[in-house]
Parts: structure tokens; C-alpha cells; sequence
């Protein structure tokens, strides 16, 4: 076959077995790869019920069609499990060497199941695989681990790794791949810990097998080019994600004090445009003709790579102001191995609710010295940190406040407020992880566009969004910021999967493959959860309760009953039942033939 190896890499961790799984062609047809195989991995072979943190879950790491061959920015990798965080499905996607040395290697993905006795490494070179005892690795941070590594498998191993917060099984521990890239916000590193799993190095020799190299070759070049022409190239070459801390605050969108509100009175010492000022590097993923990890050097004086989520959630949003205090809670989160957003979402709960008199702690909005304590003891689970290390749900349960915990189902929102900005709110309420923006930044559009309206309109737009961005980009996988900063024609992307694979895909094909997508891992929620309701999908209660005290949209809150309606309507857009459950028709009509029992048990009409 073209485009895909047809081969998946199955390591039992508790056995020290490694076997090759050949799947079914239809499979690569019907799921692509990326998320689409984790998806489907999950469905057909995940124990349900299964503890996240015991043997029993399935730890993936997945590539697609198009990864790693020329074309803009085809370096990442989705990894994907139960997760520890939201007890559904989780994944992230992540910009490594590993991707690329994956598909070098000749496979489409690596499902490890079980758990080493002992830390481990799992190592992966061409068709043989084994484990490596990791001892000397176990404890240290994600940057010192990730050079011994290096010093042990060479410069151009690909790696994946985690840090002491994945060891010590924090719900929201992260994946880590160079130094600061990070990924698998709900929970993936913590997964990886649980199997005593330090690393996973992945080495390849073979240059995947494509159906057509010259349209390959001559669609990546065209796409290079449109990337490299685009108009806003130049200010995001200059600024990357980091531009949007400015349009955040002019939006009135800037999470400030745990979302309390939408602008952030310091926004301008945590900017795009100071960072210019004191900018020292500039790093990528591998195969990137746009990078974006802009590096300053923090309060210490040591290199971080910044991205809006990680300053807005760990500055204004905990009250900091200056961007080099920010930049030293997300090089620790880097170093322990956090997911930034979580953290800051957590991090914010603990401080509200210590100004609310009902949590004790030793810091306050703005504090940076003493919140870095704080984040040192989640990582450690030391103290109050045990408790925070359960993320913001389970914590706000424990201290019996939760209606200004600032999560979806579990995962934390990103940094991006939705009292005035109901659309953006059906994002995170609807992603398939959690709250989380990557399959719908419908905020950018929603200001433009009849902004506190509750409408069928932007049901559909952030459907369409879902789609390309939840669809093809993770299925595809590669990374979607040349479409959606750049704004180059998506088209590009499926000429890349047409030259690769042979077959006849189109954008429409795509849709469908993300709607399947998007039904089967509902359906694993659903399963987990023994059963579905709208309550289940709803955002957090803060943006219904309180309104905006501050900016130009002072006053603005969400309405309960016409979010509801909105909810109901993109039931129905997609086919499935007002509960929030596909329906059986639409499973069948989308090839989910062996969905459709455990539907008709959930789906409740009308
Ligand atoms: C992503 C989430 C994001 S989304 C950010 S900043 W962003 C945070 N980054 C973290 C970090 O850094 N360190 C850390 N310890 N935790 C972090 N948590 C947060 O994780 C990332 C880029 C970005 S930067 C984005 S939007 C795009 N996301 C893509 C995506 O989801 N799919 C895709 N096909 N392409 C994408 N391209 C862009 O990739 P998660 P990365 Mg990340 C330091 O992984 O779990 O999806 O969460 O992977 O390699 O760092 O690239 O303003
Ligand atoms: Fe990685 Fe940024 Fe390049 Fe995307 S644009 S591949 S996230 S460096």
C-alpha cells in the first residue's frame, strides 16, 4: 500500500512482548491515521472501564499519510489514550523527530499496553523493538532526561519523553519531545508514567513509500510557497502564537484571575510585541517553514519557549504581569513535564478559592515566586500540590466549590474567555477531549460575526471548523498552522494525501472521515460513562453566573437556556439524539455498523 506502512506496532510492557499487527486495509480507508487509527484502536480494544492509570490502558502514539514527506510543517504525531484526567478519550498532537522517525521505521503507529516492572525505555529501530532499563532517568526533569538520551541514542533519534509530574501521575502531566514541545494535554504523560514508561526513542532507515513523488514534490513546493507568500507571514514569523495576547485583550477575551475577566490591566508586559523586544531564539518542529517557538529568557535568566496558551494561562490569568516571571512557570512546567493550560486553570481555581477562604495557601494573584512553589509541589505531589495535582474538577469537588472551576468534562479551558462569546464556549463544550480550542478557534470569526448571538450560523461554522481542523489535520496529521495562520488553501493538504496514497480523496471525503471520527469517539465517552446527557457537555458555571465587571463588554454573561438551544442544535447538525449520543442511523450511515447496540441503549429521541 501507499501512504501507509499497513503495519502497527503492538509492545505488552507487562510481557515484554513486541508484535506487528497488520490491520485491515479498510481501516487506513475509513480512520486515515492520527487520531482517526487512535480512535479506532481504542474503540475496538480498550477494556471499558479500564483504570487510565492501570496496564489495562492503551498508551498510543500515531502518525497519518502525509507525515514526515515534504510538504509544509509535516513534523508531529497525535498521542492518544483513556485519559486520567476526564476518564474519555484524550490526545494531543505534538511536533517531534519521533514522527518522522516513525514513519522512517515503517510504522503507523505504537500501541504499548501493560507495565514495566521497572523504568523503562521503549526503543524502536526499523522492524525490532525492545525495552531498556531507565533507572538512571527515572526522577530527572524532561530537559536533563532528554540529554542523556540524545547522548545515548544519538542527534537524530526521535524521542518522546516525560518528566517527574508524568512519573508521579499528575492528571495533567504532558508528553514532551525536544526541549518545550509538549503535548497530550489530558493527561498523556501521566499514562505514560503509570506504565513505567520514561521514554520512547524511535529510530528509523526506509523513505516511506509514496503513490506519486512528483505530485508530491510538486504540491509540497506550491504549498511552500503560498506558506511563504501568505500576507501575515511576515508578523507571524515575528510573533507567532504570542500576537494574539494583544488581540485577546482587544477582544475582551484575555482570561484574567481565573477568568473572572477578559482583560488583563498588565496585558502589555506579557505581549507579542515586547517579547520582540527580548526574543533570543527561534525554534521548530522538524520539517517547519514557519516556525514558531519564539524563546526569551526568563526572570533567571534561562531559555523558554513561549505560546499565547502558555502566557495567558500562567500570567493574566494568575495576575503576572512581566513576561519573563510568566516564561519561569512554563520553563517548569516544561521541566516537570505540565501541561500549561491545566496548570494555569488549576492554578487560578486554587487562588480563588483561597481568596474565598476556602482553600489554604501560601500565595496570592500575581505572587510568582511563591505560585512557582506551588507548581514544583504538583509535580512532586508534596502538600496542597497532592490535591491540585488532580487538576481543577476533582480538586474543586474535594473543597465543595466547583462553579468556578474552569474545566470541560474535566480538561481545563484554554485561554480564551467566553462570557461574551457563546460560539467559542460551544467549542470546548463540544471538542472531542475536553475543553480545549485545537478543533475549533471559533473566537476569531465569533468576534466578527453577531457576537453574543446564539445561532445556527455558528453551529454550522464550528462544525466546519471540527472538521478541518479535528479531521483532516489530525487524521492527515500535520500541523494546521499553515491553513489557519497563513491561511493557505486546505486544498494543498489533500493533493499532499492524494500524491501519497492513491487513492481519490477529496475535502468532502475528509468531512466524512472527521464526522466518523467525531461519532466513534463520542461513542467511547459514552461507553465509558455508561450513558450521555446535555448536562454532560455544558461549559463552565462562572460564565453563566457572573458577568464581565470590567472592559467594553462590562456586564456580559452567557444565557443558560439559548446555550442550550445552541447545544441542541449542533445535536442535530451532527445526527445525533438530544442527549448528546449519535444516533444509529448516522453511526450506520458513517460505517459505525458496531456502535449502533450501544446507541440504541443511550440515544434518547426527543
Ligand atoms: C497543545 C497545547 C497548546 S496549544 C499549548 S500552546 W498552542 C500549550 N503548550 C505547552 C507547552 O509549550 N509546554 C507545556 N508544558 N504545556 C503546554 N500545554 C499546551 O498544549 C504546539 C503547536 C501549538 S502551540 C498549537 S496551538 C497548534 N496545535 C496543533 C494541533 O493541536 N494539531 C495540529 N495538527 N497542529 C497543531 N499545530 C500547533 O502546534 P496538545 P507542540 Mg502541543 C511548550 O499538544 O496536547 O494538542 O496541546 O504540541 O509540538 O508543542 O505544538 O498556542
Ligand atoms: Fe511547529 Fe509552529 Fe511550525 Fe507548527 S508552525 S510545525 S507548531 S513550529
Amino acid at each position: 500500500p501507499y501512504g501507509w506502512s499497513g503495519r502497527i506496532l503492538w509492545a505488552d510492557l507487562s510481557r515484554g512482548e513486541f508484535r506487528e499487527w497488520r490491520y485491515p486495509g479498510e481501516m487506513a480507508r475509513l480512520f486515515i491515521g492520527g487520531r482517526g487509527f487512535a480512535a479506532k484502536i481504542l474503540w475496538e480494544f480498550l477494556e471499558p472501564g479500564a483504570d487510565p492509570l492501570g496496564p489495562r490502558n492503551l498508551f498510543i502514539a500515531a502518525v497519518g499519510p502525509i507525515t514526515g514527506l515534504p510538504g509544509p510543517n509535516t513534523g508531529k504525531l497525535v498521542v492518544a489514550a483513556k485519559s486520567p484526567l476526564t476518564g474519555g478519550y484524550g490526545d494531543g498532537n505534538i511536533g517531534s523527530w519521533a514522527a518522522v522517525q516513525l514513519r522512517a521505521a515503517g510504522w503507523d503507529a505504537i500501541v504499548v499496553e501493560g507495565a514495566a516492572e521497572k523504568p523503562s525505555i521503549l526503543v524502536v529501530e526499523d522492524d525490532k523493538a525492545w525495552l531498556e532499563p531507565a533507572e538512571d532517568l527515572w526522577g530527572l526533569d524532561t530537559f536533563q532526561a532528554y540529554d542523556r538520551l540524545v547522548e545515548r541514542y544519538g542527534r537524530d533519534a526521535g524521542i518522546l519523553l516525560i518528566g517527574p509530574a508524568g512519573e508521579n501521575l499528575v492528571r495533567f502531566a504532558t508528553v514532551v519531545a525536544q526541549k518545550g514541545r509538549s503535548g497530550g494535554r489530558p493527561g498523556l504523560g501521566a499514562v505514560m508514567g503509570s506504565k513505567r514508561l520514561k521514554a520512547i526513542v524511535v529510530r528509523g532507515s526506509r523513505r516511506p513509500e509514496v503513490f506519486d513523488r512528483d505530485a508530491l514534490m510538486k504540491a509540497a513546493s506550491e504549498a511552500i510557497r503560498a506558506v511563504r507568500q501568505s500576507p501575515s507571514y511576515g508578523f507571524w514569523m515575528r510573533q507567532g502564537t504570542m500576537a494574539t495576547v494583544e488581540w485577546a485583550q482587544e477582544a475582551s477575551v484575555l482570561p484574567a484571575y481565573n477568568f473572572r475577566e477578559g482583560v488583563f490591566e498588565g496585558y502589555r508586559g506579557i505581549s507579542g510585541s515586547y517579547m520582540e523586544k527580548i526574543e533570543v531564539d527561534l525554534r521548530s518542529c522538524p520539517l517547519c517553514v514557519m516556525p514558531c517557538g519564539h524563546v526569551i529568557e526568563d526572570e533567571e535568566g534561562r531559555r523558554v519557549e513561549l505560546d499565547y496558551e502558555n502566557v495567558a494561562m500562567l500570567g493574566s490569568n494568575l495576575g503576572i504581569s512581566r513576561l519573563e516571571e510568566a516564561a519561569v512557570l512554563n520553563r517548569l512546567a516544561d521541566l516537570y513535564g505540565l501541561d500549561t493550560i491545566s496548570l494555569g486553570g488549576t492554578l487560578g481555581y486554587a487562588l480563588e478559592a483561597a481568596e474565598r477562604g476556602k482553600l489554604e495557601l501560601d500565595a496570592g494573584w500575581g505572587e510568582t515566586r511563591k505560585i512557582a512553589g506551588l507548581v514544583q509541589d504538583i509535580a512532586l505531589r508534596r502538600g496542597v500540590g497532592d490535591l491540585l495535582a488532580e487538576g481543577s474538577a476533582r480538586a474543586s469537588r474535594k473543597i465543595g466549590e466547583t462553579w468556578y472551576a474552569m474545566h470541560v468534562k474535566g480538561l481545563e479551558v484554554s485561554a480564551y474567555d467566553c462570557h461574551a462569546a457563546p460560539g467559542m464556549a460551544l467549542a470546548y463544550a463540544t471538542s472531542p477531549i475536553g475543553a480545549h480550542h485545537k478543533d475549533a478557534w471559533l473566537i476569531a470569526w465569533e468576534v466578527q460575526h453577531g457576537r453574543m448571538e446564539y445561532s445556527r450560523e455558528k453551529v454550522r461554522k464550528l462544525i466546519e471548523l471540527q472538521r478541518l481542523r479535528g479531521g483532516l489535520f489530525e487524521t492527515a496529521v500535520a500541523c494546521r498552522f499553515p491553513v489557519v495562520e497563513t491561511g493557505i488553501d486546505p486544498e494543498y493538504f489533500i493533493r499532499l494525501l492524494r500524491a501519497a496514497t492513491g487513492l481519490d480523496i477529496t475535502m468532502e471525503y475528509m468531512n466524512e472521515v472527521a464526522d466518523r471520527v467525531y461519532a466513534l469517539i463520542r461513542m467511547i465517552w459514552v461507553r465509558e460513562h455508561g450513558g450521555w446527557s446535555i448536562e454532560m457537555d455544558m461549559p463552565p458555571e462562572r460564565w453563566f453566573r457572573e458577568p464581565l465587571t470590567k472592559g467594553p463588554l462590562k456586564g456580559a454573561k452567557l444565557d443558560r437556556d439559548r446555550f442550550l438551544e445552541m447545544l441542541r442544535m449542533y445535536y442535530e447538525e451532527r445526527g445525533w439524539a438530544p442527549n448528546g449520543v449519535p444516533l444509529p442511523e448516522t453511526l450506520r450511515r458513517l460505517g459505525l455498523e458496531d456502535a449502533v447496540p450501544l446507541a440504541e441503549k443511550h440515544a434518547q429521541r426527543g
